[in-house]
């Protein structure tokens, strides 16, 4: 890797937006830096890079930071032309794929956090809304897999595994700390069986933040949950 290739990525081990990076630049096979973050401490340069939100993960390629995790998918793809494709070729495909991981990032994403970080009746009604979510998504699926359930050969995975696995893969970790299933087999089985297939996938296997660290830090900020 040259100096005038050279990329690395600011993250924090469990966050599942630096996650989408990481198995993104491994799908891609591009080499890259990891420099873990203190969230709490943050380092001069994560400030520098990330002014304007201040958060993880920030790719710095060749000098130049980019935020915000889908931005940075987006980038990989249009900068990185030779590796596997994560976005499809046809426009109203592509359209499909960002509708949906603008669906996981938008939808999902506040009501887990709510969820992770608060007790008694927020946090139902979080989970709830976490399981009414997935309901919808599950049924969006059914039109996007009209065959049924991917096969991942090859570490054939696009953008919207990534989007999906990242937050998701985690999900057995996730049910443990928060006392409730998210995925459910019997309510969402084409998104179990999805997430359990992409789970397999090396460059996945490899990323996910080991389960008991999971179940560890999302106990923490439930402890220290406002009551
Ligand atoms: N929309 C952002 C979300 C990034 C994000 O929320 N990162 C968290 C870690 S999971 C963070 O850096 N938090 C630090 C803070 O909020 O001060 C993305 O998709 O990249």
């Amino acid at each position: 890797m040259g100096e005038e290739n050279k990329v690395t990525l600011y993250g924090m081990w469990a966050s599942p937006f630096v996650k989408r990076v990481e198995i993104a630049l491994k799908i891609k096979g591009i080499p890259y830096e990891y420099v873990e973050e203190d969230l709490r401490n943050k380092s001069q340069l994560l400030l520098q890079y990330n002014p304007v939100h201040k958060k993880v993960p920030v790719l710095v390629h060749n000098g130049k930071p980019i935020t915000e995790s889908l931005v940075i998918l987006e980038y990989i793809e249009e900068t990185w032309k030779n590796g596997p494709k994560l976005l499809p070729e046809d426009p109203y495909e592509r359209a499909k794929v960002r509708f949906w991981a603008s669906f996981i990032q938008q939808q999902f994403v506040d009501s887990m956090v709510s969820a992770a970080k608060s007790s008694g009746e927020a946090h139902e009604k979080a989970m709830k809304e976490a399981f009414e979510k997935m309901t919808v998504f599950e049924e969006g699926m059914k039109d996007f897999f009209p065959s049924g359930t991917p096969h991942f050969e090859d570490e054939n995975i696009g953008f919207l595994d990534i989007v999906l696995c990242s937050l998701f893969g985690p999900h057995k970790a996730q049910e443990e700390a928060l006392g409730l299933k998210i995925i459910d087999p019997e309510r969402h089985p084409l998104v179990y069986s999805w997430v359990t297939a992409l789970n397999e996938v090396p460059a996945v296997k490899e990323s996910l933040p080991p389960h008991d660290k999971m179940v560890a830090l999302i106990q923490f900020l439930r402890r220290n949950a406002p009551h």
